[in-house]
């Protein structure tokens, strides 16, 4: 029998009240910026499903809808150069990070102006710039880059003392703030139970590796309910602590309170150079992906989440402190409506890749013998970190 997830807002009650206790909230301007990058997020997977449907973006797309609060309030927790990467449920990721929407909207459309040039699409959403190191298929796969990706941070700060720009040791490397970065590795429900994770569970534990793990956990992995595909489903942070890791559960439908728990546990990991496992409750409005027929789980259920909307909510307490208005709202929703229909506009007039050209450009061709980024490293040689 498929169970419905555990209502997050009874369950977190006392911690998210605990939670605000302790974190003060950002000014209103920083909340109308949040209220507007979910919105962004929102109407985007919207253009998203109509481009879907009429067969503009073609292979596997999932949609963000409803989860935006996660990506919003992590990702402003954190520094724009600490790194990020994530599963394939990645436009509102790519969006928060500062990837504009037509570069996301034209990598879905496999159009030369993509993110990825059109050859990741919906699932591999990429921008170095903005430290967002994708978009991975593969169920689990992003957790070993996660831990690789803080701990070539931590290597950088702590021993090169530099960082290392296209393989090589730049102390004046562009973009580059010296000091200690945490990652974000975002996960679903479903991966928690790969072995890849456990094993990098194990590896920042014991190596003391700053990377946060934000199980975006929506209660389904495909049509699975969590309790029938996961064991002891309802104490996941009991994973991340019998690795000693740091865990706590975290209300992903109320912004404020998420950001209010989620900050403090983002600098505290940044500063103790310890990993983080976040059991983070949301919930997806769309089916799994685009060619779902949600068979497992009733409208009513869904209805029950979007009462708990997380933009509404905002909106509403912006508006009743007086921080919005009706028209500021509409004005708001115009602006990204624009946005957002300029993105398709661009995509759908944007070129293709020229096939023969792409097919062997941005792929790794004679790798060097030895790909450590220092000389004086050589195998076999104690990495003073470990
Ligand atoms: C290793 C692996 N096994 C199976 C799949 C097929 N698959 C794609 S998505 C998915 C469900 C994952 O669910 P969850 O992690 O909860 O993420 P959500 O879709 O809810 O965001 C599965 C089983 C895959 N992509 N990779
Ligand atoms: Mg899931």
């Amino acid at each position: 029998m498929t169970q419905a997830p555990a209502n997050p807002s009874n369950a977190m009650s006392n911690q998210t009240d605990s939670a605000k206790a302790h974190a003060s909230l950002p000014d209103a301007d920083t909340q109308l910026g949040w209220l507007r990058s979910m919105q962004r997020i929102r109407e985007f997977e919207n253009r998203t499903m109509q481009a879907y449907q009429q067969a503009k973006i073609g292979g596997f797309c999932h949609v963000y809808t409803g989860q935006e609060a996660v990506a919003v309030a992590t990702i402003a927790s954190v520094n724009h150069d600490d790194p990020v990467v994530t599963a394939y449920r990645d436009h509102g990721h790519a969006l928060a990070r500062g990837m504009s929407a037509r570069a996301c909207m034209a990598e879905m459309y496999g159009k030369i102006t993509g993110c990825a040039k059109g050859k990741g699409g919906s699932m591999h959403m990429f921008d170095r710039p903005n430290w967002l190191f994708g978009g991975h298929g593969i169920v689990g796969a992003q957790t070993p880059l996660g831990a690789g990706l803080a701990f070539a941070a931590k290597y950088e700060n702590e021993v090169l003392k530099a960082p290392v720009h296209e393989g090589k040791i730049t102390p004046n490397a562009p973009e580059h703030t010296p000091g200690k970065k945490v990652s974000l590795c975002y996960l679903g429900d479903g991966a928690i139970d790969q072995g890849a994770f456990h094993e990098a569970l194990n590896l920042v534990a014991i190596y003391d590796i700053p990377c946060i793990y934000i199980i975006e956990n929506n209660g389904y992995s495909m049509g699975t309910a969590i309790h029938r595909h996961s064991a002891n489903a309802d104490n996941l942070i009991s994973r991340g602590q019998s690795y000693g890791i740091d865990s706590v559960e975290i209300d992903g439908l109320d912004i404020r309170d998420l950001y209010a728990a989620f900050k403090p546990f983002a600098d505290r990991c940044r500063e103790t150079s310890r990993p983080g496992f976040i059991d983070l409750k949301t919930y997806r409005y769309q089916g799994h992906s685009m060619s779902d027929p949600q068979k497992y789980r009733t409208k009513d259920e869904v209805d029950q989440y979007k009462e708990k909307d997380s933009i509404a909510r905002l909106l509403g307490q912006l508006l009743e402190e007086g921080a919005i208005t009706e028209d500021g709202w509409k004005a708001m929703q115009k602006e990204i409506r624009d946005e957002v229909k300029d993105a398709v506009d661009f995509a759908e007039n944007s070129p293709a890749p020229e096939t023969e050209a792409e097919l062997f450009t941005d792929v790794y061709a004679n790798p060097e013998k030895n790909l450590s980024p220092t000389a004086d490293y050589h195998h076999g040689t104690m990495n003073p970190l470990l």
